[in-house]
């Protein structure tokens, strides 16, 4: 969809009476399994804002470290995540660090690392600018977040980032209101 297209549909949402920024503004979820038994479990909670699609990562049961997140390009983790793909790179851009790179240098789900405590659990927070979960170019719905082995190193291709360890599929979910 064109800039100018996007701005249209959404003042005609806002005619409509529906809440401008739920007309488009998706969000998401991924529930993370293990690759293998026992291993790690997660929540991905995506949401597109203005500033781009803003991702929390919640994990438990994995290697203490840090390790890789990334978005890849299909939405499937059979097969030990391989299923999953590359990653999502439409682009065809250099790997990166998406929230420092952009769109143009990175590719649009290179989210950096993961901490995890000794107790297996970790967060991450950050927001990925130029992305969206609905639809467009860089649209991340239905496509899939790999966790792995290691961390990203941030070299090329894919940041020496090693095997799969987690993998879930970016589903949409209900949007939340205060209605
Ligand atoms: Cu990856």
């Amino acid at each position: 969809m064109k800039p100018g297209s996007m701005w249209a549909a959404g003042m005609a949402a806002m005619a409509m009476g529906i809440g401008a920024a739920a007309a488009w503004a998706e969000n998401g979820l991924a529930v993370i399994g293990s690759t293998k038994e026992p291993g790690v479990l997660g929540t991905v909670t995506l949401q597109d804002t203005p500033d781009g699609v803003a991702v929390t990562v919640q994990l438990a049961g994995a290697p203490p470290g840090q390790h890789a997140v990334h978005i890849h390009q299909y939405g499937d983790c059979a097969r030990g995540g391989e299923a999953a793909g590359g990653h999502f790179n439409p682009e065809k851009t250099p790997h990166g660090f998406v929230p420092k790179d952009g769109v143009t240098s990175a590719h649009p789900g290179d989210m950096g690392n993961i901490d995890v405590g000794k107790d297996g659990s970790g967060s991450l927070t950050v927001t990925l600018p130029g992305v969206i979960l609905g639809s467009g170019p860089f649209s991340v719905g239905g496509r899939s977040i790999v966790v792995h082995e290691r961390a990203d190193d941030f070299s090329q291709p894919t940041g020496n980032a090693g095997g799969r360890i987690g993998c879930g599929v970016i589903v949409l979910t209900e949007p939340m209101t205060s209605e």
